[in-house]
């Protein structure tokens, strides 16, 4: 392959650099006192935040009807200018596909002490949620993840035998104590879901949250140049518009 131009090289170091950066300051939200409506035998939800990729969280036999999970923020998140999160949510039994079927995810501000009392079954997954309205979401090994009208994310297309799905919203709340992972069912899934597996069954093995802060056009433009305020400018119309859903996410 020919070198690039000495110019033109240093010029796209330069952008990657400074688009990589916001990343780079990820912090990683802390969750505990994994709580959950109900578990299955062997599957608790505690699985989904631990350091055992194999663990995970699972409803037989009690599929064919939604099942929440809530989580404590080890401490509190948000930050006072806007905040980027990223859910990461790993399916990797590799005996499984069992791949969730349909999902939403909410916030709250609530005192820990009124939510999640870290009961694998019949916890209290109680308290003033907002759900999220998610700015992307993409699957590592090709499934079509659709965003419905409740803001809640539906899988179809291929379902692998393990699989990483990673979305991202974008919040103004600052002060999160908490993190819900509502499991819904729709007629479109095996036994009407809500997981992908054959019984409608799904194992979520790994659950983690990282946040960043959403930057303002003006530091773009302060550490990068000029060129990168039409990257500003778009990140802050995502911010604003709130309400769309951006990125379609097939094997992306
Ligand atoms: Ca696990
Ligand atoms: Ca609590």
């Amino acid at each position: 392959m020919k070198p690039l131009p000495a110019t033109l090289l240093t010029a796209t170091l330069t952008a990657t650099v400074a688009i990589v950066a916001p990343s780079a300051q990820a912090a990683v939200i802390v969750l505990q006192s994994a709580t959950a409506t109900y578990s299955q035998s062997g599957f608790p939800v505690g699985g989904t935040i631990d350091a055992d990729s194999n663990s995970g969280w699972a409803v037989d036999p009690n599929q064919g009807q939604d099942q929440t999970a809530a989580f404590e923020t080890q401490a509190d998140a948000g930050f006072a200018g806007g905040s980027e999160l990223t859910f990461t949510l790993g399916t990797h039994r590799a005996d499984s596909f069992h791949n969730l079927g349909r999902f939403r995810l909410s916030l709250t501000t609530d005192d820990r002490s009124a939510f999640a009392d870290g009961l694998a079954t019949s916890g209290d997954v109680t308290a003033n949620w907002i759900v999220l309205d998610l700015a992307s979401a993409s699957s590592a090994n090709g499934q079509t993840l659709t965003e419905q009208p409740d803001f809640s994310l539906l899988a179809s297309g291929t379902n692998p035998g393990i699989d990483t799905v990673t979305v991202t919203a974008l919040t103004s709340l600052t002060g999160i104590t908490g993190i819900r992972l509502e499991m819904l069912t729709d007629a479109s899934l095996p036994g009407g879901g809500p997981g992908r597996a054959f019984n409608g069954n799904f194992v979520l093995t790994g659950l983690s949250v990282s946040i960043t802060a959403v930057p303002e056009p003006a530091h773009y433009a302060a550490v990068a140049g000029l060129a990168l305020v039409g990257f500003g400018a778009w990140r802050r119309c995502r911010r604003l518009s709130g309400g769309r859903f951006f990125v379609f996410a097939a094997g992306r």
